[in-house]
């Protein structure tokens, strides 16, 4: 039991939905609580208290993590998400549902176009909490199903531990592998092990590819140059399809799929555009403005935490939870068509 353990200082200087809704009570009520995998209040939060300029802070170890510190979680899932407790999550993985021309058919703005879900198997542990054992258990399942897969899916796994360093570099430097060492992820317990039971699976041209055991235990990517969205969301669809008919994922009613980190839960999708906007991003403050009104996020050139490089930035869907997986393309596409007309708008003025 953890009751000696003491409100953590670190919170009071952090802007992180942690520190904002773990009230010293809401510690007090939660701190000796834990989940039927071992996973304690300390554990939820140690990402936030070791990382002050966390977004969240907060991570899962288990579906029922969700339950046992509800009174935490369910305050960061409304403001991040807009979801209250009561409300229903949906789907609807149509593509024609979509109402997305490409928005840039001459490559003006938009360099890439990247869609991506996260999945964690049934009953499992998430990669939190996993064992060793249990995490080479799905590097094996998922490596040997990928391996059946043909046509536009076919391709090879990449275990972290055989590629060399200078392969490893590249696949991260050209945006196609998770990036090592982040420290978000470390304090949370996810880097348990690197390299082993990490690794990359992708067809020859890397428009499909699926991450192994990283923040969660798969995320499952379509992605390719400029701005065909509802193409790769196509692609992405018949590859979740392919993996539905062999693996159970962890899933719930009220919070749709199960995601170690709270801001990816439900739908689990991020759909983003790295997109080039010279002029809207000398106007940070407008730039932010039209992001919120649309619900996306803006992100720099390298992922999560990283800076944008040459005024191109990655701008993706904010909400995943109670949206179906079409609506959080949706938001995405109108996002980055109104920076785009703004974008035009400056440029033609500054001419
Ligand atoms: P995730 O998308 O899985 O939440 P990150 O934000 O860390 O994780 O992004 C993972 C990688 O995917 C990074 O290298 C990032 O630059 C790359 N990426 C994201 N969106 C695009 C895109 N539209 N085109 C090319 N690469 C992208
Ligand atoms: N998804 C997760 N890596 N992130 C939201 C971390 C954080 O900033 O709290």
């Amino acid at each position: 039991m953890n009751s000696n353990l003491k409100y953590p200082k670190a919170l009071e200087n952090s802007n992180s939905l942690v520190a904002k809704y773990l009230t010293k009570e809401l510690f007090e009520e939660l701190k000796d609580r834990v989940t039927i995998n071992g996973f304690t209040l300390q554990n939820v939060i140690n990402s936030g208290v070791q990382n002050i300029d966390s977004g969240i802070g907060a991570y899962a170890g288990d579906k029922e993590s969700y339950e046992v510190f509800a009174p935490l979680f369910d305050k960061i899932i409304e403001d991040y998400h807009g979801f209250k407790k009561d409300d229903k999550h949906k789907t609807n993985m149509n593509p024609n549902d979509l109402n997305a021309p490409n928005l840039d058919i001459d490559s003006q703005f938009i360099i890439s176009t990247r869609v991506r879900v996260a999945r964690n198997i049934k009953d499992i542990p998430l990669g939190t909490a996993i064992s060793k054992e249990l995490r080479d258990k799905i590097e094996q399942d998922i490596s040997q199903t990928l391996l059946s897969f043909d046509g536009e899916l076919q391709g090879k796994y990449y275990p972290l531990n055989n590629i060399t360093l200078d392969d490893r570099e590249s696949l991260i430097k050209d945006h196609f592998l998770f990036k090592e060492g982040d420290r978000f992820l470390q304090s949370a317990g996810l880097n348990r092990d690197w390299p082993n039971a990490r690794g990359i699976f992708h067809n020859s041209d890397k428009t499909f590819l699926l991450w192994i055991n990283e923040e969660d235990q798969l995320r499952i990517i379509s992605m390719q140059q400029g701005g065909d969205i509802k193409e790769v969301f196509t692609r992405l669809v018949l590859a979740i399809k392919k993996l539905q008919e062999k693996i159970k994922f962890e899933y719930d009613k009220h919070l749709g799929y199960i995601t170690s980190c709270p801001t990816n839960l439900g739908t689990a999708i991020r759909a983003s555009v790295h997109i080039k906007l010279p002029n809207l991003s000398t106007k940070m403050d407008e730039f932010k403005e039209i992001a919120d009104k649309y619900s996306v996020q803006i992100r720099g050139i390298h992922g999560e935490h990283s800076d944008s490089e040459g005024g191109v930035y990655d701008i993706s869907n904010k909400r995943r939870l109670g949206v179906s997986e079409v609506e959080c393309v949706q938001d995405m596409y109108n996002g980055v068509q109104a920076l785009i007309k703004r974008e035009k708008e400056l440029r033609n003025k500054n001419y």
